[in-house]
């Protein structure tokens, strides 16, 4: 959009005014984010309006994205660059006496991911609107996002996230496009015309209110939309007859238990829960959002037999796979259609991703539940269950009661999700080339023997506009400079940076962003947690969930082996050292919370010994989140990607990491494997079991964790520390963490691959005294990061699986 400076200044001022009801001398910080961020909308709206104004004449395909997760981060500054005006608001400010990023940085972060899975929503929905595909995501708007993390005494402490305890600037409410939804009650069946009729009755029904927030492509005059629901009552905000009698409580409970629906996003990453509030949860979403869909179809005028032709419904994993028999529900008993023709229309308009193999993260719901609560739904899912399973019988596994009840959608009293998803919809999608395999050759084999033509790999990506451009606008900056501008628009053009790879100058430039970066971060530190670190030093980053697949305790295994060294030889040549890391626990896991505390003990005991120079230090940063992610990535020289191979099914922090200029030190898991293929192996550093490997000794259970305790003394000593009193805590502290690792044989190798990630690190300190090269094999990470934009990824989504561009 255009807007000269003089114009900006009017416009906010008067914003100030009539939103806040203030001048500009007596406005507090508040008072000034929320006028620009309401001027900001404002300047949205025109594109917004057109957008769907377009999207609606042009009968293209329309993409919804179900997820229960979308972490967004905060939107001020990414929608100013979008508009392309920010340059000129900065400007306008100034002239104010304002600061454009003091401002910003008081916008409260929507917290309403994990982890990996909302984040990968929040970019497919930047690439979505950038790319102008007609995209709208369909998330919950949780009234408290992912817990807040303070640290007290070294342990994680959950905090509620109120987001919306102001207000916010972004959405919009649209009451009068609410819709209900029924839980409970019970399913009358009638006969009319030779046709069975299903009457659900005696049913609670729960408004579901949607906010729209606006999702603003990148200078392309594209808005699209994400709509967020709001659970509330339909009528009876309270019970008068209660209330009289003085019980307020009780006159209060039914308010309270429907909106506890969107209260609060479930913090368990690849976790299974089983609650009846996720379950609740899980159907609001998908039950408002399809129900919408064919509502505003149907008012197109096209047939609803057509559906599928101009509506793709995507579930982010299987917690929105109800959508399955919502809509074979809504096509049936709302449309009069009968089984055959809901079935195909509804398998044709569902595509599936699958973001995980870990058996505890797959979703299975018990029978009981889904049938007390979503009655009508239970019988269409045993409906499907039942002509899948007499198709197996029929055509490939008659006779095999054994296979056919392993590959049951119903089976020991449990729904499994991911096999009503693969059965229900026409294409099913992991998230990197190793993951689709496996869920190809082991974990969904049978599924692949009868429908491969459903299986698909679409590696995931990240938004380069918000993990470049936004997060580290220096580099930006110097990136377009050499090699102009049209990476932003097509960001594989970054390879022209290879061609600048030897170049002293332009490396000197990425050194002195990278110290910039990293000073940034270092105050910040100081400012925060009063330690100082050496910005010379490597800032050494591990920043994702705390997971025990993702083997923090390995890191801390090798910092604890480096300590032991330096106090033993003070004079030891190391590499000055910043471990640090950051991320949250799941409040229920144990292990995981008490490697926060092993961190934090660790940090305690080493950041105070002066007998080691300052050589190593360790930090845990609380409260990860994607606004300290921007601060972290740009600031990093070494990325951890270090997970047990073949567990994490992607990752995309590994994406941003390299883009900002850092050397990974992975595993060849996941997606670290195609960005290994891409650098080659001489700008990546890998290390540890390979995935075959790792399958042969779970399959033959050939690994003794006691063996290799036993037989490498450096790991021995490490381990042994953990339980003798040489961290700052009593010694049964680790206690579980010590037994996992010996006494339940080590299930994600920590052991196993201690003794070659060493030996990688080792590689790291030699190679990062040579500044040119570390600096040559930055510039190459840079270079070769456009490959995992999700702008890609999404024009693989739109082609091969939507059918949309
Ligand atoms: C991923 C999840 C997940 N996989 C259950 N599975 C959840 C499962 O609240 N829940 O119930 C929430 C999240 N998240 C991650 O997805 C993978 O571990 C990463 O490897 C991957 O990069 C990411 C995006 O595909």
């Amino acid at each position: 959009m255009r807007v000269n400076k003089d114009q900006f200044i009017e416009d906010f001022v008067n914003k100030l005014v009539s939103k806040r009801g203030k001048k500009i001398k007596e406005a507090n910080l508040l008072d000034k984010y929320y006028a620009l961020a309401s001027l900001t909308r404002d300047y949205i709206a025109e594109y917004w309006v057109n957008t769907n104004e377009r999207y609606l004449k042009d009968n293209k395909k329309q993409i919804y994205y179900f997820s229960m997760e979308f972490l967004i981060g905060k939107l001020l500054i990414s929608n100013l660059m979008s508009l392309g005006i920010k340059e000129v608001c900065e400007d306008g400010l100034k002239d104010l006496g304002l600061d454009l990023n003091e401002i910003a940085e008081i916008e409260k972060e929507p917290g309403l991911g994990n982890g990996g899975l909302g984040r990968l929503a929040a970019c497919f929905s930047d690439s979505m609107a950038t790319l102008g595909i007609p995209g709208y995501g369909v998330g919950i708007r949780y009234k408290y996002g992912l817990f807040q993390q303070k640290i007290m005494e070294g342990y994680q402490e959950e905090f509620p996230d109120q987001w919306l305890k102001y207000e916010n600037a972004w959405e919009i409410k649209r009451p009068s496009e609410s819709v209900e939804v029924k839980f409970g009650g019970n399913v009358i069946i009638t006969q009319k015309d030779n046709r069975l009729k299903f009457v659900h009755e005696n049913y609670e029904s729960i408004l579901a209110v949607p906010y729209d927030i606006p999702i603003v492509g990148y200078k392309n005059n594209i808005v699209n939309t994400l709509r967020l629901l709001s659970a509330e009552v339909m009528d009876k905000e309270f019970d008068y007859y209660h209330f009289n009698k003085g019980e307020y409580t009780k006159a209060f409970e039914d308010k309270y238990n429907t909106e506890a629906i969107s209260y609060v996003l479930y913090p368990d990453d690849s976790y299974e829960k089983g609650k009846i509030l996720r379950l609740k949860q899980e159907y609001f979403l998908v039950s408002s959002g399809v129900q919408s869909i064919v509502e505003s179809f149907k008012k197109s005028g096209k047939h609803l037999k057509e559906f599928y032709k101009y509506v793709s419904i995507h579930i982010n994993d299987t917690h929105p796979a109800l959508a399955i028999p919502e809509l074979i529900r809504i096509l049936i008993d709302e449309e009069g259609f009968g089984w055959d023709e809901a079935w195909k229309i509804t398998k044709h308009t569902i595509s599936y991703t699958n973001h995980t193999i870990m058996a505890e993260a797959l979703e299975k719901w018990n029978v009981d539940m889904i049938k007390k609560f979503l009655p009508r739904i239970f019988m269409i899912i045993e409906e499907i269950n039942e002509r899948f399973c007499k198709e197996l019988w029929n055509t490939k596994y008659n006779g095999d009661f054994d296979k056919i009840s392993e590959m049951a959608i119903i089976a020991d009293n449990q729904i499994k999700m991911a096999h009503l998803a693969i059965v229900g919809s026409h294409s099913i999608n992991g998230v990197a080339k190793l993951h689709t395999e496996i869920l190809k050759r082991k974990e969904l084999k049978e599924f692949y023997n009868i429908y491969p033509e459903k299986f698909n790999n679409k590696t995931n990506g990240i938004s380069h506009r918000r993990w470049l451009l936004k997060c580290n606008p220096k580099l930006a900056s110097v990136i377009s400079e050499y090699i102009g501008p049209s990476w932003i628009d097509s960001p594989e053009s970054l390879m022209n940076l290879l061609e600048f790879k030897k170049d002293p100058c332009f490396k000197e430039k990425i050194y002195k962003i990278k110290q910039y970066n990293k000073n940034k971060f270092a105050n910040m530190v100081k400012e925060k947690y009063s330690i100082e670190i050496n910005p010379n030093s490597i800032f050494d980053i591990q920043a994702k969930r705390i997971h025990e697949y993702k083997r923090q305790v390995l890191n801390v295994f090798h910092i604890m082996h480096l300590y032991n060294k330096l106090l033993e030889n003070p004079n030891l040549d190391i590499y000055p050292r910043t471990f640090i890391f950051a991320g949250k626990a799941a409040p229920g896991y144990y292990i995981a919370k008490e490697t926060i505390k092993l961190i934090n003990s660790l940090g305690k005991k080493i950041n105070n010994d002066y007998r080691i120079k300052d050589k190593l230090k360790v930090l845990f940063i609380e409260d990860y989140n994607i606004t300290l992610a921007e601060l972290l990535m740009p600031a990093a020289d070494v990325s951890e990607q270090i997970s047990t191979t073949t567990k994490e099914a992607s990752g995309t922090g590994n994406m941003k990491f390299m883009m900002n200029g850092a050397i990974t030190i992975a595993t060849l898991d996941g997606a670290n494997i195609e960005i290994a293929n891409e650098v080659g192996e001489d700008n990546i550093i890998i290390f540890g079991l390979k995935a075959k490997e790792v399958l042969e000794i779970y399959k033959n259970n050939t690994h003794n964790s006691i063996d290799i305790y036993n037989e490498d003394i450096r790991l021995k000593t490490v381990m042994d520390e953990l339980i003798n009193g040489f961290l700052p805590v009593s010694m049964d502290e680790f206690k579980g963490i010590y037994d996992s690792l010996l006494k339940d044989n080590d299930k994600y190798l920590v052991l196993k691959d201690f003794c070659d990630y060493v030996r990688a690190q080792e590689k790291i300190d030699k190679l990062y005294r040579n500044k040119s090269k570390w600096l040559e094999m930055s510039v190459t990470n840079i270079a070769y990061s456009g490959k995992f934009s999700s702008d890609k990824t999404i024009e693989e989504y739109a082609k091969e699986i939507w059918g949309a561009l």
